[in-house]
């Protein structure tokens, strides 16, 4: 006989859990129109279904209590399939280790649902302790491909230190979201790789991957910028060469590091890039969000790049595990041009901000580069403050 306590306790979390996921999402804000922003996160940790956290078996779970808690659902990969928009979700657990889960939702702004299981990541001779942020892409050699960094111990770690890890680039692939076929890890002339994403386009007949080579685990020494290179195959995916093409830079916002986003968007202009930038402060590191556009036939060559971050972390936005980061490593254009900007906050929770190529394209093309000094950049702004006045006298 089942407690009725216990009933009505698993009946509650079953029915709030319903409503959080059925929420409807507003528009929150005037985002310097660039993009919206909406009022609550797509994914949150609750989000995750409740029989993730709970055993519902009141012989094994008679007090139901989280028995597998999860942490935080951020960092996810996106794509939209047969008018669907599925994010691939980096979910953490309780226990510190990440793992993917789908969530699918029809309009990409609310409703989003995970699937019964998370993803059972088939592994390499070598497992993983610990993977995240998978950029997805739809590859036009008809393969639905996953890079995501994978974690393990180094090897070479003195003896007491258990913090260091060398991180790489897996790789799976997929034709539907749901049976994934493990490939060998990248395998580039850096030490270490994150924040490795796929271009959707052959390159020269050659696959073409965005790279963040760093010499260390934490200290990014001499790499730190965003990398590209050249595969013959994926499976192996070999880099014999890798060149910087947006490198970190002294007093701006990606002064430590940087990395690609989601794999970019083609338009008539050129390649539109979403990516991070991160620098140090007195209160730790910021991570913020920055665009910049690259030639349409050489995608590795910049050509327009504005100053400045395109978004940073706002208001709760600001807090969680990992404080004042916004990171995004999945967007989606759909056909009628609206991109739909999947970001989370603080390693905690995800959010989606809705612009269009048209918008970001003048975003790109029309702010100002950065002034790199001081005094150039309020010339920028003085110049425009003049025209302004003009303006405002004519009013
Ligand atoms: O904690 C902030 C981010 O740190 C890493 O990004 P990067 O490799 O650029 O430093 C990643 O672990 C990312 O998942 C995380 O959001």
């Amino acid at each position: 006989m089942t407690d009725p306590e216990f009933q009505e306790n698993l009946k509650k979390l079953i029915t709030d859990h319903n409503k959080l996921i059925t929420r409807r999402n507003t528009k929150r804000s005037y985002g310097y129109g660039i993009y919206d922003k909406y009022e609550f996160p797509v994914l949150t940790a609750r989000h995750t279904p409740v029989f993730w956290r709970y055993d519902l078996d009141p012989n094994t779970d008679p007090h139901l209590v989280e028995r597998m808690g999860i942490n935080a659902t951020f960092n996810p990969g996106a794509i939209e399939l047969d008018d669907k928009i599925y994010l691939c979700v980096r979910v953490e657990g309780w226990d510190r280790k990440s793992f993917f889960a789908i969530a699918e939702s029809k309009n990409g702004i609310d409703n989003f649902r995970f699937w019964d299981k998370p993803i059972e990541l088939p592994q390499t001779e070598d497992p993983d302790t610990n993977v995240y942020d998978m950029r997805l892409v739809a590859h036009e050699d008809g393969w639905i491909y996953g890079l995501f960094c994978t974690e393990r111990k180094d090897p070479d770690a003195p003896p007491g230190d258990e913090h260091s890890a060398v991180a790489q680039c897996g790789i799976i692939r997929s034709k539907d979201l749901r049976n994934w076929e493990r490939l060998p890890d990248l395998k580039t002339p850096s030490p270490q790789q994150r924040n490795c994403v796929l271009h959707p386009e052959f390159i020269e007949g050659k696959y073409a991957i965005y790279t963040r080579p760093q010499e260390g685990f934490i200290d990014t020494g001499k790499g730190g910028g965003i990398g590209w290179g050249l595969c013959d195959n994926m499976d192996p995916a070999v880099m014999e060469e890798e060149i910087i093409i947006d490198p970190k830079s002294y007093h701006t916002i990606n002064e430590l590091k940087n990395g690609q986003g989601p794999a970019p968007i083609k338009t008539d202009k050129g390649w539109l890039h979403l990516a991070h930038g991160v620098r140090n402060t007195a209160a730790g590191l910021r991570y913020v969000l920055y665009m910049f556009l690259t030639d349409p036939k050489e995608p590795w060559k910049m050509v327009r790049k504005p100053g400045g971050y395109f978004m940073a972390p706002e208001g709760q936005e600001r807090v969680g595990d990992v404080s004042n980061v916004v990171f995004s490593n999945g967007w989606v254009k759909k056909d009628d041009g609206t991109v739909l900007i999947y970001y989370a906050s603080s390693d905690t929770r995800t959010h989606v901000a809705v612009s269009s190529v048209d918008k970001l394209l003048d975003y790109v093309l029309n702010t100002p580069e950065d002034g790199l000094e001081s005094a150039k950049c309020v010339d920028q702004r003085v110049s425009m403050i003049d025209k302004n006045l003009q303006i405002m006298k004519d009013l």
